[in-house]
């Protein structure tokens, strides 16, 4: 079946493109569309042409797995070109969403109409690169300059109401009247002398003040530092207000050569696929078919569970929380109404939304009422004894096909699943803090998880709009497994000389949000911290002991002024230097270099072993672990890809230099010059 058809309407040619999952243009397909344009060209009896798609979504652009070869023609700009220079109008029907090279198309046809639910987008900056096919060009020429700058250089879509008003939809039906609203709108036109070409265009792009290009570098400053796309993309837009049509696209495709040959480009657009290809569970039987979910448990109302709740309440689940008291149940449903409330404050839900979240939630005291739930998931405090107490009670209670989740960070889900009469309904569900913003979750495999259950967790992470990652048992699965190491190297280079400033200035020069004593100072040191048994036994003991716990406290690692801007602190320095003294280590200035090896390698060799010993299914889900939950930089594409564009060997040598241990499979593969994402 042609993935392009064509039928006639009277005097209107409809071209249909139907190319699933997402009606990439992929080489077929531009083919298959140039013969359409050719077709529409030569048939005197075709005075218009409608363009529309098959299928969820208009298109998801070009077709990403192409790039890096050699093009092959027509190109999507040929492609377009020939659209807008057909002497005939064309009406594209935007059916969903039209991303990338599928939002130049419809910029290179005259008319376009849409749904309610057509979001349109050019978000080739997320994937390292920029429009390709004439996006930087055109789309300003048809919403002015200021409305082009934050779709391009964001790559966020814009909803079918804001296109409608910044001009880049003409109509909005209903979904069902679409095709035929498109063929009477081209007959409709057909009869016109003149049609509005974007290419063409200067009465939007005319008007721009000529200080927002600066005014939006400026104010994009921070967020864009290092990266190579968005510089691009600000600058293929100031050019389309100072070139021709025809200098500006020359200079767009300079660019877009230059990126998508790019380290970045590389690294983002293999985030890109290792997000999607992390959600498939390898020999998994085809007889694994996910299970029913439409009522969830949650036990703790705290921190944790409140984030967990509110992902399932916004996906329209049924939640029950279950607490030990109702002050602490109050508190935790105060706090989800809380952040709801900020988030409607921030326009990203709108109040009849959040009540409905919040209409979906049941409180409860008593673990009786999780008897009728398909799935619940327990999000105590991180002690086995509590852990164990609590499955212990739901093994008694859950109905014989629910499934029994433990949100523990490091815990053993197999001794979990140990106290329970059915440990094949026994899964970890990690999500990170806070719970409804972080977009990984691991979902931890026991010996003894079914295969359904596995199944049921990989689909139901998706509807609540999670990056499911599987992770094996292991203390820490794989991200905090693999924090640790950095963490442990962070409080040796204390002892050693560095400062925490140098060691987190390190890892912000590199691309994480913030460095590891920034993050200990948000999180608050006294996590696990008992002051009972406390013994000034480490820096981050003897901090606690002096009132030293944090961001919360106005000082940890470092100190907080009211606008928690931090500083070093000389009583920290102090604290460091008497430790080392006693520790016996000489101090010394280390070097920038130093610290980001004695970071990262580490990391990189335990992602190794964890790949040996099958915790993870692939080194790109570890990539998609640290990418997603722990800020590590997307346009170096996460830890094992970052080694790989290095080189596994640079590793190596990086590691025996600093004395660190090494796994074998990383010195087989740095020897035999492979990669960990093959
Ligand atoms: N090319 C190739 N494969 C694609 C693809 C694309 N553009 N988009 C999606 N897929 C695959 C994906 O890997 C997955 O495969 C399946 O389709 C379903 O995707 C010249 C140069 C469109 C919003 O950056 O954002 O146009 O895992 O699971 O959640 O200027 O996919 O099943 O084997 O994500 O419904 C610009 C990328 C391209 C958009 C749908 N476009 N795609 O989300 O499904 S560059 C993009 C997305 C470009 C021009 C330039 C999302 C989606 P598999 P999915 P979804």
């Amino acid at each position: 079946m042609s993935k392009v058809t064509t039928t006639r309407e009277g005097e209107v040619l409809v071209v249909t493109l139907d190319n699933p999952p997402v009606n990439a243009f992929s080489t077929e397909v531009r083919n298959a569309m140039a013969a359409a344009v050719d077709e529409a060209a030569n048939d005197e009896g075709v005075k218009a042409v409608v363009i529309r798609a098959e299928g969820r979504m208009f298109s998801g652009g070009a077709d990403i797995t192409e790039f890096g070869k050699p093009p092959v023609h027509p190109t999507l700009p040929e492609l377009i070109d020939s659209i807008e220079n057909l002497d005939k109008p064309v009406v594209v029907a935007l059916n969903g969403t039209a991303l990338g090279g599928g939002c130049e198309i419809a910029l290179g046809c005259n008319y376009r109409i849409g749904i309610p639910a057509t979001k349109i987008g050019l978000p080739e900056v997320k994937i390292g690169i920029l429009p390709g096919a004439g996006g930087t060009q055109r789309l300003p020429r048809v919403v002015g300059v200021e409305e082009a700058l934050p779709i391009i250089v964001t790559g966020n879509p814009v909803s079918s109401k804001k296109a409608e008003a910044i001009g880049l939809l003409d109509r909005i039906v209903a979904p069902e009247n679409l095709r035929q609203e498109a063929i009477a709108f081209a007959r409709e036109v057909a009869g016109r002398s003149e049609h509005p070409v974007s290419s063409k265009r200067t009465d939007r792009i005319d008007q721009h003040d000529p200080g927002v290009f600066k005014a939006f570098r400026e104010k994009n400053a921070r967020r864009l530092k290092g990266l190579d796309a968005p510089a691009r993309c600000i600058e293929a837009v100031e050019l389309a207000t100072q070139l021709p049509y025809d200098e500006g696209i020359a200079k767009e495709r300079e660019f877009f050569m230059e990126l998508v040959m790019g380290d970045q480009s590389k690294a983002l657009r293999h985030v890109f696929f290792a997000e999607r290809q992390a959600g498939k569970i390898d020999g998994l039987p085809r007889d694994a078919v996910p299970l029913p979910i439409s009522k969830v448990g949650i036990i703790g109302a705290g921190t944790m569970g409140g984030g967990i709740a509110m992902n399932f309440l916004s996906a329209g689940y049924d939640v029950t929380i279950v607490e030990r008291e109702q002050e602490a149940l109050d508190r935790g449903v105060g706090i989800i109404r809380k952040n709801y409330d900020a988030t409607a404050r921030k326009g990203r839900m709108s109040a009849e939304q959040v009540d409905k979240a919040m209409g979906h939630l049941t409180t409860s005291l008593d673990y009786q009422d999780l008897a009728d739930c398909d799935l619940v998931i327990e999000a105590v405090f991180e002690l086995m004894a509590i852990k164990k107490d609590v499955f212990g009670k739901l093994d008694t209670i859950c109905k014989p096909e629910a499934i029994m989740a433990s949100n523990t960070s490091y815990l053993d889900v197999n001794e979990i699943a140990a106290c329970t009469s059915r440990p094949e309904q026994v899964v970890g569900l990690h999500f990170f803090s806070p719970a409804n913003i972080m977009r990984l979750l691991e979902v931890v495999r026991g010996d003894r998880t079914s295969p359904q259950v596995m199944a049921t967790a990989m689909d139901l992470a998706k509807k609540i709009g999670k990056v499911a990652v599987v992770s094996g048992v292991c203390h820490g699965f794989i991200g905090n497994r693999m924090l640790a190491k950095r963490q442990e190297q962070a409080s040796e280079l204390l002892m050693e000389g560095a400062r925490p400033a140098q060691v987190d200035r390190v890892l912000t020069d590199f691309g994480f949000p913030m460095g590891p004593f920034q993050m200990a100072d948000l999180a608050g040191l006294d996590i696990g911290w008992d002051p009972d048994k406390t013994s000034s036994s480490s820096v981050r003991e003897v901090l606690c002991e002096r009132g030293r716990r944090g961001q919360k406290t106005g000082k940890g690692f470092y100190d907080y002024d009211e606008n928690r801007q931090r500083t070093p602190s000389d009583e920290v320095d102090a604290v460091i230097a008497d430790f080392a003294v006693k520790s016996g280590k000489a101090q010394r200035d280390i070097s920038d270099e130093e610290i980001r090896e004695r970071q990262l390698y580490p990391m990189v060799n335990e992602g190794a072993l964890i790949l040996e010993e099958g915790v993870a299914q692939r080194a790109s889900d570890i990539d998609t672990v640290w990418v997603n939950g722990y800020g590590w930089p997307p346009h170096t594409g996460g830890p094992m890809f970052w080694a790989d564009t290095i080189g596994l060997d640079t590793v190596l040598a990086g590691l025996e230099k600093h004395g660190m241990e090494v796994s074998p499979l990383l010195r087989d593969k740095a020897a035999k010059g492979e990669t960990f994402n093959g």
